[in-house]
């Protein structure tokens, strides 16, 4: 950590990332046409895309892509395709037979506006765009190396299909369903781990979370023509990210509703919810958090300071949002 505010002091990470977003929400916004038919399938779509968001997973694709020395402007069909995702996953995850919630980055989730049918299929077409987005040659800019470049979309596209499927998240939202009739697939699926909560619990971030921001980062890094050893140092930092990126959150979720409720223990202590602080405490879960942004930071000293900038301060972001 010491590392990343020696190196950045200069470094506007609220305008980079501004800068980032605008780019992306340009990106998305072009890529499911408005009004077009069928209508009501690419409203919803573009909804639930445009709604908001930090746009986490498009900056680390980007900032990936530019700390192996890649044109950003390379990966930013890959940092739309991430963000499709991830939107898709959310509209997914909020649905009535999931989690069942009405808001959505503030907003009436998708399929409260659009009805259940329709947030089932607007949620599948964005996943298949995705796809159809990573792999359209005319998305990518003129300058990409007509040699190398093919082979570089495919194993970008392997590397998000697999942070999808039964090794990502699909995973994870199975896992996290343990109390529904999924169960038995679940027990199946994780044999021992179920009687180790601390387990279970990093297994479902890994999956849920972090697959897609390892994916987010990997892809950048191999779309910017990245080494191997590039590459694998860079999905280290977000594998340490992505479980940073919960921790944080579950911490967040105590601190937050103690704030709210004036008291000393917040609601996420006193729900069922498995989190890092009720299993480990408050304390000791702030100390987990400091080791993963150390591990994710120490990946980065090989690489140019500068360019690493964007990567050291969205790691120090993750570890040390408020919201
Ligand atoms: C992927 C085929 C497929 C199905 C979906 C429902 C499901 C399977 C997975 C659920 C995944 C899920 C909801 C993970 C939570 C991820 C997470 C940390 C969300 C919050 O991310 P932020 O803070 O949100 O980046 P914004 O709104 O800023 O984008």
């Amino acid at each position: 950590a010491a590392a990343a505010s020696a190196a950045t002091t200069e470094f506007d990470f609220k305008a980079y990332m501004g800068e980032r977003a605008v780019a992306v929400n340009r990106a998305l916004d072009a890529a499911v046409p408005a009004g077009e038919p069928p209508a009501a399938l690419h409203d919803a779509m573009r909804y639930a895309l445009l709604a908001g968001g930090k746009r986490v997973r498009p900056a680390l694709c980007l900032a990936a892509c530019a700390v192996v020395g890649g044109p950003e402007p390379w990966a930013m069909p890959a940092a739309a395709a991430v963000e499709m995702v991830h939107t898709m996953s959310l509209v997914h995850d909020d649905l009535p037979c999931m989690d069942d919630d009405d808001l959505r980055r503030g907003k009436p989730t998708c399929h409260v506006v659009y009805g259940e049918p329709i947030a089932v299929l607007a949620g599948d077409a964005l996943l298949s765009l995705s796809f159809h987005h990573m792999a359209s040659v005319g998305s990518y800019p003129p300058d990409v190396d007509p040699e190398k470049h093919p082979a570089r979309v495919v194993r970008a596209i392997g590397e998000l299909a697999r942070c999808i499927g039964s090794e990502g998240l699909v995973a994870g939202q199975l896992k996290k369903c343990s109390t529904c009739p999924l169960q038995v697939v679940d027990l199946e699926m994780t044999g021992t781990s179920e009687t180790v909560p601390l387990e279970r619990l990093e297994y479902i971030h890994l999956h849920k979370t972090a697959a897609l921001l390892e994916a987010s980062v990997v892809i950048g890094a191999i779309i910017g023509g990245g080494t191997d050893e590039q590459i694998e140092r860079l999905r280290k930092y977000a594998r340490s990210i992505g479980l940073l990126f919960q921790v944080v959150d579950d911490i967040l979720d105590v601190t937050k509703s103690s704030e709210e409720l004036g008291k000393t223990a917040g609601k996420d202590l006193a729900s069922d919810k498995t989190t890092y602080p009720k299993l480990l405490g408050l304390e000791k879960s702030r100390e987990f958090a400091e080791e993963l942004l150390s591990d994710a930071v120490e990946q980065l000293a090989c690489f140019d300071k500068e360019k690493a900038a964007p990567l050291l301060h969205l790691a120090n972001y993750i570890a040390h949002r408020q919201n």
